[in-house]
């Protein structure tokens, strides 16, 4: 019933470690998810356990190497069963709330982390279905990005959230732009801003309409809210039409 993920690492005390505390390790209490740790270095057959070499063509730098990778995936895919295999790898398509939404339907998943250089090359072309990245930025491995893609991915499954309409409304969610969101629009919006109490802090108010509470409006206003910010502040994410003038705009700090 759960979603499994196995992670390929060197540091699995560290991934572990990690998903232990929050919203995953509850999770995993729960049995909703599990997730597995599998050290590379196990894998490695030499006296040193060497699981990295020297790149061929000669460059500074070392790249993991291919025997202890594979040793590892079909020693996992013999115990527990296939999965979906994924490099994580900066040179990989973006990872974002589409392909989170995408993950959250598949059973197993391998998450491949690299280290050094990154693996050889032939793990990405004959031993993985896809690649991931998590942005345009160098991390010292995957390891980070495999603990988002579990965070992202886990909190879309059925009971891991307390209130499973929080996911829909999350920023940049696409279960919640139907029709009445905004029918000329297919993608995620930025959410609206929030606010709680004191109505009043150091002379810092609430929006008006949130205070008096008519349904209606409320919506009305988040929606507008919503549309705004992400115009001001995404305009990757697409806003079609201009922003009117107008009301503020509560933008992120
Ligand atoms: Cl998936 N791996 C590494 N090493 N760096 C990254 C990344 C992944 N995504 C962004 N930067």
């Amino acid at each position: 019933s759960g979603q499994t993920f196995e992670v390929f690492t060197l540091f699995p005390e560290a991934v572990a470690g990690f998903l232990r505390g929050g919203l995953v390790g509850k999770a995993v209490a729960r049995e909703l998810v599990s997730v597995h740790c599998t050290d590379y270095r196990e894998f490695a057959t030499d006296r040193y356990r060497t699981v990295d070499d020297a790149p061929y063509g000669g460059s500074p730098g070392m790249v993991m190497k291919i025997e202890p990778v594979v040793a590892a995936l079909e020693h996992v895919t013999r115990e527990r069963g296939p999965m979906h295999r994924i490099l994580l790898t900066p040179a990989g398509p973006r990872f974002d709330q589409r392909v989170a939404e995408r993950l959250a339907t598949v059973p197993r998943i391998g998450l491949l982390c690299g280290r050094y250089e990154g693996i050889d090359d032939r793990v990405r072309e004959h031993f993985v279905d896809e690649c991931l990245s998590i942005g345009d930025f160098v991390l010292n491995g995957g390891e980070v990005a495999a603990l988002a893609i579990i965070e992202a991915v886990a909190r879309l499954r059925e009971g891991v959230l307390g209130n499973p309409e929080s996911a829909a409304r999350d920023s940049f969610s696409l279960q919640d732009m139907s029709s009445e969101t905004c029918p000329e629009d297919h993608g995620a919006w930025l959410e609206h801003p929030h606010f709680t109490r004191p109505p009043d802090f150091r002379g810092l108010g609430v929006p008006d309409v949130l205070l008096a509470g008519a349904h209606a409006e409320v919506a009305r206003w988040r929606r507008e809210q919503a549309w705004r910010r992400t115009w001001a502040l995404r305009p990757d994410l697409r806003p079609q039409r201009s922003l009117p003038a107008g009301a503020p705009v509560y933008l992120v700090a």
